[in-house]
């Protein structure tokens, strides 16, 4: 599907959302909600602004934001079962360790019941049993989230978990055999990650392809929060996954590139361009493509809604993308601190915006020719998305 086609996908769903929320609502649930959020500093107008937030983040039509809003107050109706594979667990610091508790995270865990396998407080075989426990309970209702890669070399030897030494491959195919939906949160678990860089000793790969079976790539070394709770919500307002791109990622989250909303993309197109650490240019936020940054061709939201509540993300530190959520960036990618010659990547060269739209052009077929098979977002979107950009970035 594409990016363009997503609006009329959305209105077209709106009377089974409709009979979907009649079924879930419940006022003690949303009273319930509203109580939480008092408790941790949120209004009634902080929560509304984030249903506005989501709904614009998520490309749903402006007639979903009541919808969004309902949707977030069904208490614990998505059971997610969480493991942890070959990874830095940086997906679920990332997630998890924030100072103050955003709203997002609130919300997550006040629509979803979880599972995880590096939270819990019980180990050994209690968490078995737990697990077990859980997963006979749910049976084709939860949603399985996998951070990590699977090493999948010698039967997959290279990582054993849990008190009877089961490997990777084993544990993830036995619990992903009876879920809902399989997310593979972190670049690691969508296309093996760090683990999987050459020359890849333990044959790592990332869900999708060790196990052979449909799942939704949520990838970025690490994600971002919204990019996880977005495709939940989504999933408790449709019952159904969004729609993703060739690469299996959410459209909404991964539709455009780091490059199409940069905040020194002006520098980018009038060509000016840090040319050493340090110099007048970094001091002045001038655009990192000649210090290797690879947002042109790079697919995220990291541009739209920054990291740990908007506070900041690697372009506005001061240094380029190193295109994390892309397959294989480790090799592809690298190295980070140069450009990448073979992208094909044209610079403006300092004529200004006016004077280099062809050249722009010239640099979105060269992402094309790279194989990044998404569509250029469509601009009734791009203009809601961007309005509704500042109302709140986490
Ligand atoms: Fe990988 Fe995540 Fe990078 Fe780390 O779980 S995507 S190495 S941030 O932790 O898997
Ligand atoms: Fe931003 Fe990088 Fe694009 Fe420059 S090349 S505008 S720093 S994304
Ligand atoms: Fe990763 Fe680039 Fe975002 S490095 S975190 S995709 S800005």
């Amino acid at each position: 599907m594409r990016i363009k086609d997503l609006e009329e996908y959305y209105n077209s769903m709106l009377g089974k959302v409709d009979e979907r929320l009649k079924d879930l609502y419940s006022e003690d649930d949303e009273r319930e909600l509203n109580e939480e959020l008092k408790k941790n500093g949120f209004t009634r107008r902080d929560f509304l602004k984030w249903a506005s937030f989501m709904t614009a983040a998520l490309m749903l039509p402006p007639v979903f934001e009541p919808r969004v809003a309902k949707a977030a107050t069904i208490k614990q109706r998505t059971p997610v079962i969480w493991l942890h594979l070959a990874e830095c667990t940086g997906c679920s610091e990332s997630f998890l360790r924030t100072r103050e508790p955003s709203i997002t995270q609130l919300i997550f865990n006040y629509i979803s019941l979880t599972y995880h396998d590096t939270l819990m407080m019980a180990s050994g075989e209690r968490v078995e049993k737990v697990l077990n426990t859980a997963i006979q309970k749910y049976k084709g209702q939860y949603v399985c989230v996998i951070e990590g890669g699977i090493p999948t070399k010698d039967g997959g030897i290279f990582l054993r978990i849990g008190s009877k030494g089961e490997t990777g491959l084993e544990r993830s195919r036995r619990i992903t055999r009876y879920a809902k939906v399989v997310l593979a949160f972190g670049t690691c678990a969508a296309y093996g990650g760090v683990q999987a860089a050459y020359p890849n000793p333990t044959g790592a790969k990332g869900v999708r392809d060790a196990l052979g079976i449909e799942v939704v790539n949520v990838p970025g070394c690490p994600p971002n929060s919204i990019n996880m709770v977005g495709t939940v919500l989504h999933l408790l307002l449709f019952n159904k996954v969004p729609p993703t791109d060739l690469l299996y990622r959410p459209l909404w989250a991964y539709g455009s590139r780091i490059h199409d909303y940069c905040e020194r993309r002006a520098h980018f197109d009038a060509g000016e361009f840090v040319e050493e650490w340090g110099d007048e240019g970094a001091k002045k936020g001038w655009c990192l493509y000649k210090m290797g940054c690879k947002g042109p061709l790079t697919y995220n939201d990291c541009s739209r809604y920054r990291f740990n509540q908007g506070t900041n993300w690697p372009i506005g530190a001061g240094h380029g993308c190193i295109g994390c959520s892309q397959p294989d960036f480790w090799d592809k990618m690298a190295p980070f601190e140069e450009p990448n010659e073979k992208a094909g990547i044209r610079i403006p060269g300092g004529k200004g915006v006016e004077a280099t739209s062809d050249e722009i052009g010239g640099f979105l077929a060269g992402a094309t020719a790279v194989g990044i098979g998404v569509h250029a977002i469509g601009s009734v979107i791009r203009a809601k998305v961007e309005k509704n950009r500042k109302k709140e970035s986490e």
